[in-house]
C-alpha cells in the first residue's frame, strides 16, 4: 500500500515536469490553433502599457487614445490597462519609431509622414492633391494600398494596427496670406521630417526646415520660421493662431495617423490579446476619423472667430501649384516604385466613379 502511494507520488512528479518542460515549448501551437478552438480564459494576462500620441489631449487623436484605452481595458475585462500619454510626452513622431522598435513603448500613434523615413513606401501618403475629401482617403487606407504598407512594417520591428485621421493641411505664417503660387516665395517653413514634403515647397519657392512638431511653436513665436502648415484641429488646440495672422486654405495633403505597435511587445501576446488590441484600434478609428471632421469644421469657425485672417486659394492658383510640383512628384513616385503610387491613383478613380 505504501509502496502504491510512492510510486503514485514519483508518476505524479515526472509527469508535472514533463508538463513543465514541453508544455511551454507547444504553447505556440496551442496559440496559433486558437482561431478554430474556444481560448482558455487565462489567454489574456494582465498586463500595463504605454500608448503616447503627439498631441492633445483635446484634439481628436488624444479623445481617440482615451476610447482605445476605454474599449480596452473594458474588453479584457480589466486585465490590461493603458497608460497615456499626450504631447509627445514619450518622444515626438520620430522618437516614437525608436522606442517602438526598442521595445520601450508599447503603442503609439504618430503621422505617416515620417515613417516614409524607415519604409519608403508610405512617401506616397505625403503626395499632395491626391484626395478630394477625407472618403477618398479612407478608401485607399483601408483597402489594398494600405494594407500593403502595413505588411512592411514587421520586417522593421513595428506592426501597423490601423489608420487614424491627421486630416487636410493647411498653411500658416507671419508674413502675408498666401493665395498665389508666387505668395510662397521665400517663405521659411516648417515642415515634417519628410523628403517629398521637403521638395514640394522648395519646388514652390518656398525655403522648408525640417523640424520635430514639438518645437514649433517655440519656432514660430521666436520668428526662426515664418510659417507651418498642419490641419485646422492642430493650429486651434497648439495655439499657433497667437503667432500666425494668416491662415491660408490650401488643403494641398492628406496626412494619415497610424497606430502602431512595438513589435517586440506584440510577439509576446496571445492571440486573443492582439484581438481584443487590434478590433479597439478600429472601433477608436472610426470614433476618431468622425470627431476630427467635427473638429476641423469648428476649429475653421474658432479661428476666424480669434481673429486669424483666412484666404482660400483658387482652383486657378492650385492648378499652377500642381504643375510646378509635378516633376517633383514624378521623381519620388519612381523612388518609391510606380507599381505603389500607379495603384493609388487607380483605386482613387474607381472610388470617384462609385
Ligand atoms: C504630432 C504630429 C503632427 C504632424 C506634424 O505627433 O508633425 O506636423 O502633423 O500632428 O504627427
Amino acid at each position: 500500500m505504501k509502496k502504491g502511494i510512492k510510486k503514485a507520488a514519483i508518476y505524479l512528479i515526472i509527469s508535472s515536469i514533463i508538463l513543465t518542460v514541453f508544455g511551454c515549448g507547444s504553447q505556440k501551437t496551442v496559440e496559433t490553433s486558437a482561431k478554430n478552438k474556444a481560448e482558455p480564459a487565462d489567454s489574456i494576462q494582465e498586463r500595463r502599457f504605454k500608448l503616447g500620441v503627439g498631441l492633445d489631449e483635446k484634439h481628436s487623436e488624444g479623445q481617440g487614445a482615451q476610447k482605445f484605452k476605454e474599449i480596452v481595458e473594458k474588453n479584457s475585462n480589466g486585465k490590461f490597462n493603458v497608460s497615456l500619454y499626450y504631447n509627445n510626452q514619450l518622444g515626438d513622431d520620430k522618437q516614437t519609431i525608436d522606442n517602438l522598435i526598442g521595445g520601450t513603448q508599447e503603442l503609439g500613434v504618430i503621422s505617416t509622414s515620417p515613417l516614409a523615413s524607415t519604409v519608403k513606401e508610405f512617401g506616397i501618403f505625403d503626395f499632395p492633391f491626391v484626395f478630394n475629401n477625407e472618403q477618398e482617403a479612407y478608401t485607399i487606407l483601408d483597402g489594398e494600398v494600405g494594407k500593403t504598407l502595413l505588411d512592411k512594417l514587421p520586417s522593421h520591428g513595428l506592426i501597423g494596427l490601423g489608420y487614424w485621421e491627421n486630416g487636410f493641411r493647411n498653411l500658416t505664417n507671419s508674413k502675408h496670406p498666401v493665395s498665389t503660387l508666387e505668395d510662397f516665395k521665400g517663405l521659411k517653413i516648417r515642415t515634417m521630417p519628410n523628403k517629398v514634403h521637403l521638395d514640394v515647397f522648395s519646388a514652390l519657392g518656398a525655403n522648408p526646415t525640417p523640424m520635430a512638431f514639438s518645437e514649433v511653436f517655440t519656432a514660430l513665436d521666436s520668428k526662426t520660421i515664418d510659417g507651418q502648415e498642419n490641419p485646422l484641429p492642430t493650429i486651434e488646440i497648439h495655439k499657433f493662431n497667437e503667432v500666425q495672422p494668416y491662415l491660408s486654405m490650401t488643403n494641398h495633403v492628406y496626412t494619415p495617423f497610424i497606430f502602431m505597435a512595438s513589435k517586440k511587445f506584440w510577439d509576446g501576446l496571445s492571440d486573443e490579446e492582439k484581438k481584443i488590441i487590434q478590433e479597439a484600434v478600429i472601433e477608436a478609428g472610426k470614433y476618431q476619423r468622425e470627431l476630427n471632421i467635427e473638429q476641423n469644421k469648428k476649429s475653421l469657425e474658432n479661428l476666424k472667430a480669434a481673429g486669424m485672417q483666412v484666404n482660400e486659394v483658387s482652383d486657378e492658383e492650385k492648378e499652377k501649384i500642381k504643375a510646378v510640383i509635378k516633376p517633383v512628384i514624378e521623381q519620388h513616385s519612381k523612388e518609391i516604385g510606380e507599381d505603389l503610387t500607379q495603384k493609388m491613383y487607380a483605386e482613387v478613380e474607381k472610388a470617384r466613379k462609385k
